[in-house]
């Protein structure tokens, strides 16, 4: 359950918690086009409030409401101002936002029409996506039987509401086999993402995540490939098939609400020792310093609230 706070924006006010609720024919309920965010707030070592890379989570936000022909009411500045004040309203010195472009109720069938584009500005607490224990000592994750979105079907480097029935299958077919996470390949075979989180590989000391073509391009992902050239390690954009995946030192996910969390398993192949791998530790260690502030080389990174 997610824990209730004070204040809910919505379409520029305020309203309760509670109170924040849509008539059932909102169009994106029924049809799926909408588009969201997911960006986390940290709790800093001198006691501030930082958001982490607001600016970029607000323009994906933009740059996918644009390719899905939604008009989005408000300006960038209103939307992170937005996203300050539910903060403060709310008294919340870390957590998860979530803001979501949806349509409203008018009109239905698959044209819009007329239906106005309102807008969700969303916050509350939430601690490791997978666990603790997943975050402490890696997860076990399987390659699902559902493949990612082909470039043409979905606009794969948005975060589209409806994208995420694709996720949701991919999960729940690997959690009710036993696992916690599910690894999709794309239309060709390779290796693309997670359910909701970019993938990378270690191995023989060099990183390897694959390129954009067909992936959510992550914001964590990008975090870490600059914090981990940054610790002189190697990164390539690259490929790969499963395989690789099996005979990795090392695999990690990466996102907004998953952070940097250990692959141990994949499909029932150990990964390296069983445990986070030293590459991995390292960039979490590095990760977790820079979103509470503690790294002045990447203070740009950071919006105080
Ligand atoms: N791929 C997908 C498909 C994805 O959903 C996410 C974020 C990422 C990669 C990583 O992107 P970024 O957060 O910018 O590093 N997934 C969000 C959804 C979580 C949810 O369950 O809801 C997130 O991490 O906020």
């Amino acid at each position: 359950m997610v824990e209730k706070a004070k204040k809910i924006w919505l379409d520029g006010k305020f309203v309760d918690w509670d109170a924040a609720s849509v008539h059932i024919l909102t169009h994106t309920l029924h049809y799926g086009l909408g588009v969201f965010e997911g960006i986390r707030c940290y709790l800093c070592a001198d006691g501030r409030s930082a958001i982490f890379r607001l600016r970029e989570h607000v323009d994906r936000l933009f740059e996918g409401a644009h390719v899905m022909f939604l008009n989005i009411p408000f300006t960038r500045e209103e939307i992170l101002g937005g996203i300050l004040e539910t903060l403060r309203v709310n008294g919340q010195k870390a957590g998860y936002i979530r803001p979501l472009v949806f349509i409203g109720d008018g009109a239905m069938g698959l044209h819009p029409q007329n239906n106005q584009v309102r807008v969700a500005i969303v916050t509350w607490p939430w601690g490791a996506y997978l666990g603790e224990e997943g975050l402490a000592k890696g997860i076990r994750a399987k390659v699902s039987s559902h493949i990612r979105h082909h470039v043409n079907i979905m606009m794969t480097k948005t975060k589209t509401c409806g994208n995420y029935v694709n996720s949701i299958l991919a999960k729940l077919e690997v959690t009710k086999d036993g696992y916690d996470e599910a690894i999709m390949l794309d239309t060709e075979g390779y290796v693309c993402e997670a359910s909701g989180e970019n993938i990378f590989i270690v191995r023989h000391g060099r990183m390897k995540t694959p390129p954009l073509t067909s992936i959510l391009p992550g914001i964590t992902r990008d975090s870490v490939m600059t914090i981990a050239r940054d610790q002189g390690f190697v990164v390539e954009e690259q490929r790969f098939s499963r395989d690789e995946l099996y005979m990795a030192d090392e695999v990690f996910f990466t996102g907004t609400a998953a952070e940097i969390t250990p692959v141990r398993e994949v499909d029932r192949r150990t990964i390296g020792q069983g445990q986070p791998g030293p590459v991995t530790r390292k960039l979490q260690e590095v990760f977790f310093q820079v979103v509470k502030g503690s790294r002045p080389e990447y203070q740009q990174w950071l919006t105080y609230v």
